[in-house]
């Protein structure tokens, strides 16, 4: 996250880290944000995992309640094995497109069942299908990826960062990003351009609050660097995969509303 503030946990219970243990050594290297939307699943972006079908589950963790990405807090983290990644069909990242960039990752505790709820753990609730906000509203990106793109490591900590909803016939424009960005996708950023989702938060999410409580409506997904003019975050749109997501996790009442 560029220009935003260190969080917690706590405020963004939701929050998923994305683990890769590297081959003959037992580090788990950081890859991904992402969201827990229900118990047992998290969502998150499809190019997280460049092998697609080919991903080796086996040496992907996934953990909850982290405010720090190489600190353990024992008493508050949920660590898991993650049982399956599905990756959408629809993803075909090989010219650089991202459109469909979204994937679910099954998760499975280490003894006991899912996620369980405390403080620092909890669900997202999911938007009604297709009901996307309007341009001009302020939503949250939260992540521990990169403060600057000059940089080449993490952040420390969770940080979130404020950004507003732009409208996608400014974002299509071609002093944006013209046809890259899809129907598929929306945009945001900040009026000044000092705060941007960058490395590292890429399917974290980004929340917004709707009468008092919060809705995932994006999944960070790319973005010509980091905080650039003309150049803001670009989000998976969480709205047009209501369908997709409940049949690929069986949940039917994800969705709220
Ligand atoms: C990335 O490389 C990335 N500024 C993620 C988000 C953004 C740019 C790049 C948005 O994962």
């Amino acid at each position: 996250i560029v220009g935003g503030a260190v969080t917690t946990v706590e405020a963004h219970p939701w929050i998923a880290s994305i683990f890769h243990k590297v081959r003959s050594s037992r580090t788990l290297v950081f890859r991904c944000g992402g969201t827990l939307i229900s118990p047992c699943w998290v969502l998150s972006a499809a190019h997280c995992f460049p092998d697609g079908a080919h991903t080796s589950v086996r040496r992907l963790s996934v953990i909850l309640g982290k405010n720090a990405i190489n600190e353990t807090d024992g008493s508050i983290e949920q660590e898991f094995h993650v049982e399956k990644v599905v990756i959408h069909e629809g993803f075909d990242n090989r010219d650089g497109n991202f459109d469909n960039d979204i994937a679910l990752l099954k998760i499975r505790g280490i003894g006991t069942q899912c996620a369980e709820q405390t403080r620092a753990v909890r669900t997202i609730c999911l938007p009604p299908a297709h009901q996307m906000l309007p341009p001009g509203v302020f939503c949250d990106v939260v992540g521990y990826g990169k403060e600057s793109e000059r940089i080449w490591y993490n952040s420390q900590y969770l940080r979130e960062a404020k950004v507003k909803l732009l409208a996608q016939d400014i974002c299509t424009d071609k002093d944006y990003y013209g046809s890259l960005v899809t129907k598929n996708m929306f945009c945001a950023g900040s009026p000044d351009w000092s705060k941007d989702a960058c490395k590292g938060d890429s399917g974290g999410p980004l929340v917004c609050e709707v009468d008092n409580r919060m809705f995932l409506f994006g999944i960070v997904s790319w973005g010509e660097g980091c905080s650039r003019e003309f150049r803001p975050g670009v989000y998976t749109r969480v709205t047009n995969y209501n369908k997709w997501i409940e049949e690929k996790t069986g949940l039917s009442s994800i969705t709220s509303g």
